[in-house]
């Protein structure tokens, strides 16, 4: 099984690079913002709770996460590993995360963390916000408000990962299939199928 983190600020490319990567390697893509989106959509008790947070760009507290991400693992044991999108997203996620892994066996084999600048944040999010509907990303504040829970909150998760050595820096800037190459290369060098 190989588990892959990609980690980045909101807007960073994270979601637009997971829809490649589960294509190619055939991966159990994992996104707690879709998670929670469809938990809204459903109306259940757990999404009006998350929406209150998403709508002013908060986190949603960690246990909700954790909670969805445990239950997410066990309904899907037999999957060649998970690409955990926009999830862990503050030191305790990322530890409940370990956690989970280690019950099963399996460990995070990489984590890509994309590069992006803000001002390209911003006008990517803004430029979403046009078509997609979302409530966070039609409004300059709350985006703003984004960049600051990750600065505040995530950006202790490359540094948690980077102790145990599994963190790589990608340019998250360029075309969409650029980037790909760059993350693909990265997954290529760590994933060498076992040669008999
Ligand atoms: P997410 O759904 O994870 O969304 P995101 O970080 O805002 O965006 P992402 O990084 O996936 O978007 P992408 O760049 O692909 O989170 C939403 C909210 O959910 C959070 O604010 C939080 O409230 C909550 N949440 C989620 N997970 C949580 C957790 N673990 N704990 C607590 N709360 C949590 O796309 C952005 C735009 O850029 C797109 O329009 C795309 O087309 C464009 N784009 C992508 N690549 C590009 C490129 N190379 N060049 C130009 N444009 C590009």
């Amino acid at each position: 099984m190989f588990n892959i983190i990609l980690f980045g600020p909101p807007g960073s490319g994270k979601g637009t690079q997971s829809e490649k990567l589960i294509e190619k390697y055939g991966l159990k893509h994992l996104s707690t913002g879709d998670l929670l989106r469809s938990e809204i959509a459903s109306k259940t008790p757990l999404g009006l709770e998350a929406k209150n947070f998403m709508d002013k760009g908060q986190l949603v507290p960690d246990e909700v996460v954790i909670g969805m991400i445990s239950s997410a693992l066990d309904t899907n044991p037999h999957v060649p590993g998970f690409l955990f999108d926009g999830f862990p997203r503050t030191e305790a996620q990322s530890e409940a995360l370990d956690k989970l892994l280690k019950l099963k066996k399996t460990e995070i084999g990489v984590v890509l963390a994309l590069i992006v600048t803000e001002d390209e944040l911003i006008k990517r999010l803004l430029n979403r916000g046009l078509t997609s509907g979302r409530p966070d990303d039609n409004n300059e504040e709350v985006i703003r408000a984004r960049i600051v829970e990750y600065h505040q909150k995530t950006s202790a998760v490359a540094e948690y990962y980077k102790q145990f050595d599994k963190v790589v820096y990608v340019k998250g800037e360029g075309t969409v299939d650029e980037i790909f190459e760059l993350l693909t290369s990265e997954i290529d060098q760590r994933n060498q199928p076992v040669t008999q």
